[in-house]
């Protein structure tokens, strides 16, 4: 049970505890674990509430024996010299106060947020919170202005419960209301106890801090209303209501600078996104307002079909108190929160390039920060949410802690909180990997600036996850064309009076004599008039270049798939000692012996040049790269051994459980290969992967589903990331997927990747999409994503039984020299008839074909010839029809294990039919074999998938 969880908190009385505090003062394990730790830290937060207890005339041992009950208890009637009971009761009395004191204080310090001030437009009536009244811990108003031994607990060695109280609200229960206490680890929950309580977590800024907040305040506004005035009614997702985030976020950035920040990634929905822009990342408001005006955000030279203004990134370097920092804003789609771990996986690439290691150093922590800013409703609702958190201090996947600001304006497009969450707050959910969270009144601009600041501080001391929840409102409807009365209208009543941020914050310096009216005035024209200025100049504006092959991506082009026919061959000489890597191990390592033999065998193959299967095959394609300064990164679930125990890329000692990774160790000079067992999740880590790749397009960046069929909860990052982001937003990518596919009788979910679903995907050779059926053209098309200079995402079929195939094996000589990659495969059986004689010409793709190959001997057939497509997109056309230009008495089936509905039967249709008629086969069409049209993709009984198979086979050599 953890104890800040447990429930005794609220049930328990103070006669209890003391009489537990007896037991636990005799003999501490005599108390409950959770009891023991309370007392425990009662020591640390008021040590010598028991020491003086111990030091009084009755000595350390009877004290055990007091009898604590809550109203100045008799004391122990044993014959026993002892105190008198007059010194007893004041003891007791002194005793019982400071532990109920303290532990007040505690519950302050873990629920005191529960009474914070957050709402601006204080619609959420505060509730009573028994737990947070000092009546419940047995003080009456009598005993308000007794002072209390609390041995330095805020700052107090004695304390009155009014002096304890009025600490407590103003700490705890201010504008700022901070969830830290689920935290487990000392260290932060001291760290974070210290500095909110050393200021009563008061922001102390002098005029100059306050006339910059102000400052950043004025341009967040102004930047909207400049907006609705002269565009009246575009979407926008404005920001009004939330502005404090400018200055907030400002401020962040500056602090963490101070502690060796020196780029952040931004990524963010719709909500204050054109305000982030350009006030935050300095896009000039020219470029916005031409945008407005309908130019494009690219230059004419750039193709590519584009997204809306409000989906756009952008990046910059700026100036935070004299520190330089780089700031990029990852374009986004409509998808809320989708974007977070393409972040996350961005960040952790810049990460290991800027400290030269796959394991991130705490500077690369400190250098390098993901900021995501997040809608309340969407914070609490989407699904990857939580899975980008779970990777956030994971071996591949951690980048020192993401810094999270929720907008939270309490209303998620029409929907109030009450209907699109469960939990108290709407971030509740970063409290599983126990990040602080800081609740704040978006109207309390200074309380904004202060815990982003704290937060920033957190955040790089400790390379955790923080949490900013503003609590704000939205001024007029989800986008700038809406009612909101409609679905709220006593909100928007309250909203309608309410003053901005702004004008709240210049009453407030003005009242307080900081800066007066006039001259707040004065900033918001001189802002206005600024923002005039640059709406004059956007209609001559023209974006001079497309940002996008700068920095690492620099010497890239566009590419088209068909394009460079790389060599991918590979010196002998390598390959080899490359195998022999593979099968060598440090002296004294305890491997198991069952994979000693297969290292044998991979031995055995390199050598002998003869029956390479699969996974040495993809091993010699990582090791090659490898020697040739290409890192590989590889993450899915169970990836180091591979699901199907065939990769082994990790070997562990039987003794000790020592890591060994073969493919590290095959020359002094050579890349790292870094391969992940991913959490459980394909969505985020699927996300995280392509996010890493957008910022290293010199690593081969892999990404394996366990089988292929998971990968559909994945969809959003293949919709609307990997198959889109070049033409959306110039965002090339090489992240390779590896999908287990082909049917084998395992049922409906192990079997087929859907390979329907990518190739629907492909247009404008955005895509790559393979099912190799050798091990050399695996090969191959690995090692092609690193030798052109433009990058494609490439989605491979990968085999599950011809992993263990003896026929699907490859020469060391097919990935030599010369050897590349084949997109069509040609007939390879040397007994058949002459191609002219030639009755049907099957084509298929991936393991089939070694089904195909195998009842085509049985039936000793030497008429059909099988050809295997091994790419299916993009299309290769020419490859194809000169294949079947050879056989144009054959008539031409394709075949798939697939039913008819799926697989790649309806991308290829019209394009077969199309090649034929270029290839001297006019007015043919492909006939089709497979199975027929099924709503689920396989049968879950294995006698029938015998039948199905055992038919389609048939009928293709029928
Ligand atoms: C995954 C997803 N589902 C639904 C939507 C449609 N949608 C756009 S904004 C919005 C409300 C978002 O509310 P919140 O997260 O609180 O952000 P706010 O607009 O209030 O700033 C919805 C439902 C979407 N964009 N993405
Ligand atoms: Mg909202």
């Amino acid at each position: 049970m953890n104890f800040e969880q447990s429930s005794f908190l609220y049930s328990a009385n103070a006669d209890f505890i003391a009489e537990l505090y007896r037991r636990y003062a005799e003999n501490p394990a005599s108390v409950d674990p959770d009891w023991r730790r309370f007392f425990e830290e009662l020591h640390d937060d008021g040590r010598t509430a028991l020491k003086e207890a111990q030091g009084a005339s009755w000595g350390p041992s009877k004290a055990a024996r007091i009898v604590l009950n809550g109203h100045g208890a008799a004391p122990d009637s044993a014959p026993q010299a002892g105190p008198s009971p007059s010194v007893t009761d004041a003891a007791n009395k002194a005793i019982l106060d400071s532990v109920r004191a303290i532990w007040l204080i505690r519950v302050y310090r873990m629920r005191g947020h529960l009474l914070a001030n957050l709402d601006p437009l204080g619609l959420t009536p505060q509730p009573y919170y028994a737990e947070l009244d000092p009546k419940t811990y047995g003080f009456t108003e009598a005993d308000y202005n007794r002072p209390i031994f609390i041995d330095g607990t805020l700052g107090f060695q004695h304390a009155t419960i009014n002096e304890i109280m009025a600490r407590l609200s103003r700490t705890y229960c201010g504008s700022v209301g901070v969830e830290f206490m689920h935290i487990q680890d000392p260290d932060q929950t001291d760290w974070l106890k210290r500095r909110i309580e050393e200021s009563e977590n008061k922001p102390l800024y002098d005029v100059n801090g306050k006339r910059a907040i102000l400052q950043r305040l004025t341009a967040g506004e102004a930047f909207e209303k400049f907006l609705a005035t002269k565009f009246v009614g575009v979407k926008r997702f404005g920001l009004e209501g939330g502005e404090a985030m400018i200055p907030a976020l400002d401020a962040m950035i500056a602090r963490a600078a101070s502690l060796g920040l020196k780029e952040v990634v931004v990524g963010m929905a719709h909500r204050g996104r054109l305000n982030m822009l350009t006030n935050i990342l300095s896009k000039p408001f020219t470029a916005m307002f031409a945008e407005f005006q309908g130019t494009s955000a690219y230059p004419d030279s750039v193709q590519g079909s584009g997204d809306v203004k409000y989906h756009l990134g952008t990046s910059t370097d700026r100036d935070f108190a004299g520190k330089l920092v780089h700031l990029t804003m990852n374009a986004n789609p409509s998808h809320l929160e989708w974007v977070n771990p393409v972040v996350t996986g961005r960040v952790r690439a810049k990460q290991q390039q800027r400290c030269g290691s796959t394991s991130i150093t705490e500077e690369a922590c400190d250098q390098v920060m993901a900021l995501l800013i997040h809608g309340d409703a969407a914070f609490a609702g989407q699904g990857v949410v939580a899975e980008t958190l779970m990777l956030s201090d994971l071996r591949g996947y951690r980048t020192g802690g993401t810094f999270h600001f929720v907008i939270n304006n309490q209303v998620g497009f029409t929907t109030s909180p009450q209907y699109s969450r469960s939990g108290v707050y709407c971030t509740d959910v970063a409290k599983m990997i126990q990040a602080p969270i800081f609740h704040v009144n978006g109207d309390d601009v200074e309380a904004v600036v202060h815990a982003a600041e704290i937060a920033a501080e957190f955040r790089q001391q400790f390379h955790k996850d923080v949490v900013i929840d503003m609590v704000c409102y939205r001024r007029h409807g989800h986008n700038e064309g809406d009612e909101p009365a409609f679905t709220q209208p006593l909100m928007y009543r309250k909203i309608r009076e309410q003053p901005t941020t702004r004008e709240v914050y210049a009453k407030r310096l003005a009242e307080e004599g900081s800066i007066p009216q006039a001259e707040c005035d004065k900033i918001h024209a001189d802002f206005m008039a600024r923002l005039e200025k640059d709406f004059q100049a956007a209609s001559s504006y023209k974006p001079n270049k497309a940002d996008w092959l700068e920095g690492r991506w620099q010497g890239f082009e566009s590419g088209n798939g068909n394009d460079g026919s790389s060599t991918t061959g590979v010196d002998e000489d390598a390959l080899k000692k490359v195998g022999k890597a593979l099968a060598s191990i440090p002296e004294g390592f305890n491997i198991n012996p069952k994979i000693a033999k297969q290292l044998e065998a991979k031995r055995t193959m390199v050598e002998s040049g003869e029956g390479i299967d699969w996974a040495t095959a993809e091993a010699l394609a990582f090791g090659s790269l490898l020697l040739e300064d290409t890192p590989v990164r590889l993450s899915g679930q169970d990836s180091g051994r591979g699901t199907f125990s065939q990769r082994h890329s990790v070997l562990y000692d039987q003794n000790d459980e020592h890591r060994f990774v073969p493919l590290n160790n095959i020359a002094q000079k050579q890349a790292t290969y870094e391969v992940h067992d991913s959490p459980l999740s394909e969505a985020a880590v699927m996300g995280f992967d392509y996010g890493f790749s957008l910022a290293e397009p010199k690593a081969l960046v892999c990404w394996e589903a366990q089988f292929g069929d998971f990968a559909n909860t994945a969809q959003v990052f293949i919709d609307q990331f990997i198959a889109t982001s070049e033409a959306k937003w110039l965002r090339m990518s090489g992240l390779t997927l590896l999908l287990p596919h082909g049917y084998e009788g395992q049922g409906p979910e192990h079997s087929s990747a859907r390979l329907e679903r990518y190739l629907q995907l492909c247009a404008e050779d955005n895509l790559q999409v393979v099912n190799c059926s050798t091990p050399a053209n695996y090969f191959h098309v690995l090692r092609r994503q690193m030798k052109r200079n433009f990058r494609k995402p490439l989605i491979v079929m990968t085999p599950k039984s011809l992993l263990r195939n003896k026929l699907c094996v490859s020469k060391l000589a097919d990935m030599a020299g010369k050897s590349t990659f084949l997109p069509v495969i040609s007939e390879t059986a040397v007994n058949l008839v002459e191609d002219k004689k030639v009755r049907r010409v099957i084509i298929c793709s991936g393991k089939v074909y070694y089904d195909l190959a195998t009842l085509r001997d049985a039936k000793k057939i030497t008429d059909i010839v099988i050809l295997r497509l091994e790419q299916f997109y993009p299309f290769p056309a020419k490859t194809l029809a000169k294949e079947l230009g050879r056989y144009t008495k054959a008539d031409i089936v394709w075949c798939q294990e697939e039913p008819q509905n799926m697989g790649a039967w309806n991308f290829l249709d019209r394009r077969i039919e199309a090649v034929l008629n270029d290839a001297g086969h006019k007015g043919k069409r492909p006939l089709y074999v497979g199975r027929e049209d099924s709503s689920s993709t396989a049968t879950g009984s294995l006698k029938r998938h015998n039948k199905e198979q055992e038919a389609l086979l048939e009928k293709a050599f029928a």
